[in-house]
């Protein structure tokens, strides 16, 4: 089992998961300019897609798409949601993935100045709506952290970084996912402060 990821990419998501999984699994780090991975190989011979997260399993040579990985290895963990709330699990990876993390590609690359500022107050308002449609719970689906908190914190940290601004309760709900010792163990895996 091996994990396909960049330090602070979205892959971060799935690393956090995989670590509560508790199941064995290698890491190999993805240089996302060179398409390269640390041993040198070319990673779009790997995963024709060329992007993080990818994994590779007994199941699949290469499964990709964050709401499909994350799905994967949350089911892993013993305490992927069940029912209704495996739905709005997945409505989260999709707003997420989506609405958010898509939402930062003109942040990601070259872009205008104006572009960039158009980006970031976009994102600022789907924050909003995200705080909103979080309606005061700590966690996005249940009564504890699922794949979909994994892969929203990990926007926060994108957030932080670019200067996206944030409502108040989403920057505590960052220092709660700070503070899980799965996301501490990955970030530092991942050599980030
Ligand atoms: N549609 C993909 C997008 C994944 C994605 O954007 N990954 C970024 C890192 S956060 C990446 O690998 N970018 C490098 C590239 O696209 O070449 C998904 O949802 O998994």
């Amino acid at each position: 089992m091996k994990l396909y990821y960049a330090p602070g990419a979205c892959s971060l998501a799935s690393h956090i998961a995989l670590i509560e999984s508790g199941r064995t699994f290698d890491k190999v780090k993805v240089d996302l300019g060179k398409h390269q991975t640390e041993d040198g190989e070319d990673f779009y011979a790997i995963s024709p897609r060329g992007y993080v997260p990818a994994i590779a399993s007994d199941d699949f040579d290469v499964l990709t798409e964050n709401p499909a990985v994350l799905a994967y290895v949350a089911d892993w963990t013993g305490a992927a949601p069940k029912g209704n709330d495996h739905y709005r699990m997945l409505e989260w990876l999709g707003f997420i993935g989506t609405e958010l993390h898509g939402g930062y590609h003109p942040l990601f690359g070259k872009d205008t100045d104006e572009r960039q500022a158009k980006a970031k107050k976009a994102l600022a308002d789907k924050y909003q709506l995200t705080e909103k449609l979080m309606d005061g719970r700590e966690w996005l689906v249940g009564d504890g952290p699922t794949v979909a908190d994994n892969y929203l914190f990990v926007t926060l940290l994108w957030a932080d970084k670019f200067g996206v601004e944030l409502p108040d309760t989403l920057k505590e709900y960052r220092k709660r996912n700070l503070a899980r010792d799965s996301v501490k163990q990955a970030m530092a895996a991942e050599g980030l402060g």
